[in-house]
């Protein structure tokens, strides 16, 4: 069923309602009737209906919901299957834009952008979830991290016309773009251009906060003034434009070099960046890649690196990269060590004199603990790696040129440590980064290469690249 809607712009466009196929599932996976209705308006929102005047795209071929999965999984790394699975639902369960994922500029030319450097923006209405004076400082804030970057100057006005008009709506709030309720899209904006061009509306279904309880406003109106400035989305996970919703303290937010070269392809930049530091993402296959941490989660790899980590299947060549807050926000970014216990399920991680028990996406309760209650001095600052043995039910943990074993059954240090790396590892570096084990080896990493240690013969069995168990 196809419509034409004629938007406040005067764009017209076509609006397809109601797939009437089934969406494709995988054989495997047992998705409810609930699941089903899911995907087919998330699928919906992404390519058909309201969203985003410069979005819209229809399926050419008549089973477009297979090719529509398959470029909605592609965006997100994922498997290409065509057909709807665990995975795939995971990731259209997240909060995300109301900006359709996989824009396609088919109307209108790419690179919609403002004609002028110095804009005006007018907050129209408040969410009654925060107090006014907070929700000002999220927007004006949230325009700065773009302003920082690029020659842009925004000014707010307290009535009349701006060019980005802020207000909060529910359901149907005026634009034939309507929000869902609780969760799924969060706000959407419009590209720059006259009128409703640079508008940015969030859903007051959601609850917004200044910190990591509900959805921050300052991290949503970021990324939507993104758009309201004329950037699509990003599939680089660790960009601001990425379309899933992850908390960033506001206080420490640095823009994304991603977003930073994105932003200044349309502006160029600015001459007063008060942090020129743009974190950039990880590659894998960088041949120098050194890593924080790494330790085995039920059976899959995760491999720690800056804000991230990835995460790597034992059935599965390519790694999945996800920021660390989106699992758990309330980690830090950067971290020390990890390693699991599988006996109890738990893994823990270490940042300084902080570490934190795991259990799946639960942070156990009475963490974090300090790294004293474990046994170590109080004088210890932070540990380098650490690795659960579980045949002698024993976790080593590395410090500089020393290494510590702790008894994983009485919760005490073992006596006669620390003693010193070199003498009972020989041939693995002076100093560890990360460690696994795996089938009686544990795997050492020290700068860009892994030492293979053979637990049985005490001997290094191999050396490789450190990026090798990334499959580079
Ligand atoms: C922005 O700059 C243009 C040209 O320099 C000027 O005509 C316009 O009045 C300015 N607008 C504001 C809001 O300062
Ligand atoms: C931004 O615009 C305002 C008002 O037009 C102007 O007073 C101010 O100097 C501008 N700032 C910069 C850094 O361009
Ligand atoms: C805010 O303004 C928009 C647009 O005028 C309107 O649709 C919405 O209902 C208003 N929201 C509140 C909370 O007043
Ligand atoms: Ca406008
Ligand atoms: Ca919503
Ligand atoms: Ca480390
Ligand atoms: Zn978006
Ligand atoms: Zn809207």
């Amino acid at each position: 069923m196809a419509a034409v809607a004629l938007t406040a712009l005067g764009w017209v466009l076509t609006v397809t309602c109601c797939f009437s196929v089934p969406v494709p599932q995988d054989e495997d996976s047992e998705m409810t009737a609930t699941d089903l209705q899911f995907a087919e308006s998330y699928l919906n929102h992404l390519y058909g209906s309201p969203s985003h005047p410069v979005g819209i795209r229809r399926s050419k071929d008549t089973n477009g919901m297979v090719s529509q999965l398959k470029e909605m999984q592609s965006f997100f790394g994922l498997e290409v299957t065509g057909k709807l699975n665990e995975e795939t639902m995971d990731i259209m369960k997240q909060p995300r834009c109301g900006v359709p994922d996989i824009g396609k500029y088919n109307f209108f030319p790419r690179k919609l952008k403002w004609p002028r450097h110095n804009l005006t923006y007018r907050i129209v209405n408040y969410t009654t979830d925060l107090a006014p004076a907070d929700i000002d400082r999220a927007i004006k804030r949230a325009l700065r991290v773009w302003s920082d970057v690029t020659p842009l100057n925004f000014t707010r006005l307290r009535s009349g016309t701006a060019d980005i008009m802020v207000s909060f709506g529910k359901k149907e709030h005026g634009d034939y773009y309507p929000f869902d309720g609780p969760n799924g899209l969060l706000a959407h904006a419009f590209p720059p251009g006259e009128k409703i061009g640079g508008d940015t509306h969030f859903d007051d279904d959601e609850f917004f906060t200044t910190d990591s309880k509900g959805y921050s406003l300052f991290v949503v109106a970021a990324h939507e003034f993104g758009h309201a400035l004329g950037l699509d989305h990003s599939r680089d996970p660790g960009s601001l434009m990425y379309p899933v919703y992850t908390y960033t303290e506001t206080n420490t937010f640095v823009l994304p070099d991603d977003d930073v070269q994105g932003i200044q392809d349309l502006y160029g930049p600015g001459n007063r960046d008060p942090n020129p530091k743009h974190p950039k993402t990880p590659e894998k296959c960088d041949p120098d890649l050194v890593i924080d941490a790494i330790t085995e989660l039920r059976g899959e790899k995760m491999i720690f690196k800056d804000r991230f980590f990835w995460r790597v299947h034992p059935q599965m060549t390519d790694a999945e990269l996800i920021l660390t807050k989106s699992f758990w926000p309330e980690l830090p970014n950067k971290i020390d060590a990890a390693y699991e216990n599988s006996a109890k399920d738990l893994v823990y991680i270490f940042k300084g004199k902080k570490f934190w028990a795991l259990n799946g996406y639960d942070i156990v309760q009475d963490y974090p603990k300090k790294l004293h209650e474990l046994g170590f001095p109080k004088s210890l600052k932070a540990i380098d790696a650490a690795v659960y043995h579980y045949v002698n039910k024993k976790t080593l943990f590395f410090t500089g040129e020393t290494y510590w074993s702790f008894d994983e059954e009485s919760r005490t240090m073992d006596k006669g440590f620390p003693r010193l790396i070199a003498e009972d590892f020989p041939g693995i570096g002076e100093k560890v980064d990360a460690a696994y084990q795996r089938n009686g080896y544990i795997y050492f990493f020290s700068g860009a290469l892994q030492f293979e240690y053979s637990v049985w013969s005490k001997k290094i069995t191999r050396a490789m690249k450190t990026n090798s168990v990334l499959w580079c």
